[in-house]
């Protein structure tokens, strides 16, 4: 047999297989370990790899094999065809991603469609949610406005992504948001006064009033503070799946982000890692095409964050974002997978940024109004899912009227109570990050006091000193 060698260093490739294995071999469901609750079809979805026969310390010695005219390279990963033809793998494919629906624009059931079965007492809980977040943002947003919070974003036109990928998960999955994404919250049972103290940073707020508004966290419903630094949640996200792995947990983490985060580094970084460590992960990119004022097709040349999955090794699937149904079902399979197969899985979810950015954005100066109406009213995620609930009997205009009024009602009472609550005390902004306060910030904290006292105009009167 004509066999030649070729001898690669190899610390780098041997850490990472043995990691792999590592964790392979730490999850309950593993296909290497098979337990009878885990499907066994992840041997047979997941990549081979050749650790090589003629290893020596240092080095991989790969064997190629001559004897046939159609050359195969064995190779980490699995078995590599020779060709003679020199053929470029083109940037994207001639059709793009399809999409996954099972509402049509009228809220009815796609013929053919598959889909999880949705309860009663589930979809009216998705519905009546999705029209309190639709509340929430039009009373928040009217109150910065008014000045009475300094900020706000709104999460007008994904409302069925916030909810129904909540509805999909258990309140033992750990969540790492964005931003946009407080329906996630308000599912697993953040209260109204909750989000207000939050926004008015009273001392009631669990962030003590650092935060700027929307920065929810609950460690209670498992819910990670949201940080305004784009995509630093994501390994984050994989890091705590891996633990849930390693601690034999029946659950999986979640991370949300927009189209945007997929141009920082740790995106690529988490996805890469979470297929390496097969952690239990669902990254679920929210496109709306806008980046603030960034259009998509500024941001990647991809077809979209679902390809990108797939470059890493990811189960991957793009999904209709406006369709409360196909969301549930997607997210409820990616769990499954993710949980039971200790896989990470991606989601892409196209939708759209129906309002500004954020208070602090004009939207109008960089896109067309007729675009925002049309995403606004032919694409509406609430009133599409409505229709379906409406038509299987579940909802009434009666309803309808009750909740919206009684939510707006409780909202502005939960905004009065934020308001008139007292704000942490000056010294909170110095506690919390070192068991004890070290001299320097002691000595910032006095600068700061002193400040104060000399122009007490210039400092909000209500901050106990
Ligand atoms: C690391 C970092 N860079 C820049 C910003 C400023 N910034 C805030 S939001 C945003 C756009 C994010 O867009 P996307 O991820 O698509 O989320 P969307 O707002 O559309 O929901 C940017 C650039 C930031 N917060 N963090
Ligand atoms: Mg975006």
């Amino acid at each position: 047999m004509a066999v030649r060698l070729m001898r690669l260093p190899t610390l780098a490739w041997r850490k990472m297989a043995s990691l792999a294995a590592f964790g392979r071999s730490l999850c309950p469901t593993s296909p290497l370990f098979p337990a009878p609750a885990c499907g066994n079809h992840g041997s047979l979805l997941r990549p081979v790899r050749h650790l090589g026969s003629g290893e020596a310390a240092g080095e991989r010695v790969l064997q190629v094999d001559n004897r046939c005219s159609d050359q195969v390279l064995d190779f980490p990963g699995g078995k590599v065809m020779f060709v003679p033809e020199m053929r470029f793998l083109p940037g994207s494919a001639n059709e793009r991603i399809n999409c996954y629906r099972v509402l049509d624009d009228n809220g009815q059931t796609i013929s053919g469609s598959r889909f999880q079965e949705v309860s009663k007492e589930v979809a009216i809980k998705m519905y009546s949610d999705m029209v309190t977040l639709q509340v929430m943002d039009t009373i928040f947003y009217e109150a910065q406005r008014q000045g009475r919070i300094s900020f706000y974003l709104t999460s007008n036109g994904e409302e069925a992504i916030n909810v129904a990928s909540a509805a999909a998960l258990t309140m033992d999955d750990i969540v790492f948001p964005q931003y946009r994404e407080p329906g996630v919250l308000l599912w697993r049972g953040f209260t109204l006064q909750e989000f207000a103290n939050q926004c008015f940073g009273n001392m009631l707020d669990y962030g003590k009033g650092r935060q700027m508004p929307i920065h929810y966290g609950s460690s209670r419903l498992n819910y990670f503070t949201v940080s305004s630094p784009i995509a630093t949640q994501i390994p984050h996200a994989v890091g705590a799946a891996y633990s849930l792995k390693t601690d034999g947990k029946n659950a999986c983490t979640i991370t949300y982000f927009g189209d945007g985060g997929t141009s920082e580094g740790d995106f690529h970084a988490a996805l890469n890692f979470a297929a390496v460590m097969e952690s239990p992960v669902i990254f679920f990119c929210r496109n709306n095409g806008w980046a603030i004022s960034t259009p998509t097709e500024e941001q990647f040349r991809s077809d979209g964050a679902v390809v990108r999955g797939q470059a890493y090794g990811i189960h991957s699937i793009r999904v209709d974002g406006n369709d409360a149904l196909a969301v549930y079902s997607a997210v409820h399979a990616a769990r499954e997978m993710a949980v039971h197969d200790c896989r990470p899985v991606l989601v892409e979810a196209l939708t759209y940024r129906v309002g500004h950015h954020s208070t602090s954005d004009d939207s109008t100066k960089y896109r067309s109004i007729d675009e925002i109406e049309h995403w606004k009213t032919a694409r509406d995620p609430v009133s599409r899912f409505r229709k379906w609930v409406e038509g299987n009997g579940w909802w009434s205009e009666a309803a309808e009227v009750e909740h919206r009024s009684s939510t707006r009602k409780e909202l502005l009472r939960a905004i009065q109570v934020a308001e008139r609550a007292e704000k942490p005390p000056l010294s909170e902004l110095f506690t919390d990050v070192y068991d004890q306060v070290p001299a320097n910030l002691r000595e910032q904290e006095k600068s700061l006091r002193e400040t104060i006292k000399k122009h007490r105009n210039d400092y909000p009167s209500d901050v106990p000193v």
